[in-house]
């Protein structure tokens, strides 16, 4: 299988990339970011308290985060593999992904971190508020979103990075010449 996580800061390009990648490579996408939203729209339990903590840019706390993760995990059946958009980021969150592959005997392939300068992902993400009015896409969320990522997402990078898995792109130019560079680690 594989099994693949697309990280980077917010506004880096997972979500776009992730596209992509499931056109190409046939796997099946899991997109943390993209359930929370679901969750919140249909107003579930974990959506009314998901709410306001994505709305100030904050992080959903890793307990609610692992558990849906193993949900999605059960649901899968078969499949060629798995691209993690958003998931994880923590370091707890890291660990307990690799303990749950480990059940269904597979593994991380590899971790593709794409690499973009905040002024960048400022520009990008009030950009896609216009398009799309995501609540969490304002300048003051924006940048504690962008903390958040330093503070507690980061680490997840260097996890990997000591079980040789890190691969970094520069994730600056035309969304086509990013995915070349990810075609080419895929393949
Ligand atoms: P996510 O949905 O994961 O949101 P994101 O980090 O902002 O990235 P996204 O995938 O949407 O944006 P992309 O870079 O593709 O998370 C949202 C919130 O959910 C988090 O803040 C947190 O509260 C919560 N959450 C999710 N997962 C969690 C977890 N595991 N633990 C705890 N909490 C969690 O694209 C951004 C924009 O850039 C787009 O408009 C795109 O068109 C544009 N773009 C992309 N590539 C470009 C390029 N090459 N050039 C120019 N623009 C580009």
């Amino acid at each position: 299988m594989l099994n693949i996580i697309l990280f980077g800061p917010p506004g880096s390009g997972k979500g776009t990339q992730s596209d992509l990648i499931i056109e190409k490579f046939g796997l099946t996408h899991i997109s943390t970011g993209n359930i929370l939203r679901e969750e919140v729209k249909n107003e579930t339990e974990l959506g009314l308290l998901a709410k306001d903590i994505m709305s100030r840019g904050e992080l959903v706390s890793d307990e609610i985060m692992i558990g849906m993760i193993k949900n999605k995990l059960q649901e899968l059946g078969d499949v060629k593999g798995v691209i993690f958009d958003g998931f994880p980021r923590t370091k707890p969150q890291a660990e307990a992904l690799d303990n749950l592959l480990k059940e269904y005997n597979t593994e991380i392939s590899v971790l593709i971190s794409l690499e973009v300068p905040e002024d960048e992902l400022m520009i990008r993400l009030l950009n896609r508020a216009k398009l799309e009015g995501r609540s969490d896409d304002n300048e003051d969320t924006i940048k504690n979103r962008i903390q958040e990522y330093k503070n507690k997402t980061a680490a997840v990078a260097d996890y990997y990075e000591e079980k040789g898995k890190l691969k970094t792109i520069h994730g600056v130019g035309s969304i086509d010449e990013i995915f070349t560079q990810i075609s080419e680690i895929l393949s």
